[in-house]
């Protein structure tokens, strides 16, 4: 069994990597790795580097693996830059409430799942609460890490002051020393506002790569720099300029582009879509504000997200919590992409936090919480409009 998946991983990168290397752009609004439109020759220098370091640097012990890790290159995970596959999930594992983690002294809250030879691999230790996460798109990324905290904050409604059901909210986060970039940051009580991950657990892409260097390989940095298995503090096995290297190509992967943009179904998808109040957590709009990369600065983008979390009802709730996120809080995942998930899903939806939903309508009716009275909406839609609103979503 494991031959096979590893097969099937083999031959989708064969068909991802093919699809990267044809000459014509016919195919561009099917591709999500490319850099976004007009970055200076030094920033498509760095997109390459960054590009390269994500893909193909595949870690062994003799480069730093581990001791603990659970894959051994970004790509691995996030191929051709789409939705991952349930058979690269990510689990954590530990608090339960949002006093803290009980099991930090046991591994918590990252599972290494793998260990280099003569170490042994972490286990979830009993009474421990588990989430297992797919990993999610990574396109568009620098557009979503430019929209302003007060922007972000501007969509909040915690106490549901306009009383329709919806009251999202930012996670605030514990803030890192490393992280200075964002100009015009919002903290509160030492905390500030996290906006990747599927709980907002991180506050930027330079945390977010950081961590995932340390957490899911076991590579230290300057800026992660305790081992996974002693927790002693180590010199680092990434550079700075590697480590910023991706972050610059993240930041720059281009968002996906809509298609069939012009099919009147889906141009009355997206009216449904708007009417029964999808759009007020998948707000369709953001503008972003200054970014040091000009190509990123002050622009309208689509990504369908308000980067708030929601409470999503008791059967989305994973029992685990992260900084203020609660066990059915759930940070709304940007929508553009999701017409392309099956090509880097192995020809399949697996939508979701934990890629549970294997249809689009599947997602849809397992929405709770803040989402029920959209969800029932949706539930008294005619056949047709379901289609378009269907139709639409794939459009994206
Ligand atoms: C073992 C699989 C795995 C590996 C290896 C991995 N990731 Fe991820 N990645 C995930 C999962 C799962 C998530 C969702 C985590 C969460 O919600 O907190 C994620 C989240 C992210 C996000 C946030 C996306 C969003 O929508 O908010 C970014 C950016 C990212 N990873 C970049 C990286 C980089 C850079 C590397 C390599 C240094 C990497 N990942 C390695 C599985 C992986
Ligand atoms: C209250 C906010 C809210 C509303 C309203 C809402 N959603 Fe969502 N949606 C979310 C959150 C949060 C998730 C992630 C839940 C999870 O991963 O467990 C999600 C997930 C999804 C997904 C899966 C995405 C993926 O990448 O896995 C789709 C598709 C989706 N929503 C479509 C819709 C549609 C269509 C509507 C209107 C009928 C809608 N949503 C209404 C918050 C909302
Ligand atoms: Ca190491
Ligand atoms: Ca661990
Ligand atoms: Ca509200």
């Amino acid at each position: 069994m494991k031959r096979i998946i590893i097969l099937f991983f083999i031959g989708l990168m064969a068909v991802l990597s093919c699809r990267k290397m044809q000459p014509k752009a016919s195919a561009d609004d099917q591709i999500l790795d490319g850099p976004v439109e007009g970055l200076t020759a030094e920033e498509k220098l760095q997109f390459i580097r960054g590009d390269v370091a994500f893909n193909d640097e595949v870690f062994t012990a003799e480069t730093g693996l581990g001791p603990l890790f659970v894959s051994t290159s970004c790509g691995n995970c996030h191929a051709g830059d789409g939705k991952g596959h349930p058979f690269t999930t990510l689990t954590r594992f530990g608090q339960t409430d949002s006093t803290g983690n009980k099991f930090l002294h046991m591994g918590a809250p990252q599972l290494q799942n793998r260990a280099v030879i003569n170490f042994m691999p972490e286990q979830i230790p009993a009474g421990a609460a588990s989430t297992r996460l797919t990993p999610p798109a990574n396109t568009g990324m620098g557009f979503l890490d430019a929209v302003s905290d007060a922007d972000i904050l501007a969509m909040a409604d915690p106490n549901d002051a306009d009383g329709d059901g919806i009251s999202g909210v930012p996670n605030w986060i514990h803030f890192k020393d490393y992280l200075h970039e964002r100009t015009g940051i919002i903290t509160s009580g030492g905390r500030c506002i996290g906006r990747f991950g599927k709980k907002s657990g991180a506050y930027d892409l330079l945390q977010q790569t950081a961590g995932a260097y340390n957490q899911d390989m076991g590579i230290t940095s300057t800026y992660e720099p305790y081992d996974t298995y002693s927790g002693h503090e180590i010199d680092p096995e990434v550079s700075n300029q590697t480590l910023l290297d991706v972050v610059l190509y993240l930041k720059t992967l281009k968002a996906p582009v809509q298609r069939n943009i012009d099919d009147p179904t889906v141009i009355k998808g997206k009216q449904v879509f708007m009417q029964i109040d999808c759009g007020k957590c998948h707000v369709p709009e953001l503008r972003t504000s200054a970014s040091p990369i000009a190509a990123l600065a002050f622009k309208a983008f689509s990504p369908y997200t308000d980067l708030l979390l929601h409470d999503m009802g008791p059967g989305l709730d994973d029992g685990y919590t992260e900084g203020n996120a609660k066990t059915n809080e759930w940070r709304t995942p940007a929508l553009w992409g999701l017409g392309l998930s099956k090509n880097s899903q192995g020809g399949q939806y697996f939508l979701l936090h934990d890629g549970r939903a294997r249809t689009i309508e599947q997602a849809i009716e397992l929405h709770g919480g803040e989402a029920k009275n959209s969800v029932g909406k949706y539930f008294s839609l005619s056949g047709q409009d379901k289609q378009a609103l269907i139709k639409f979503l794939e459009s994206l």
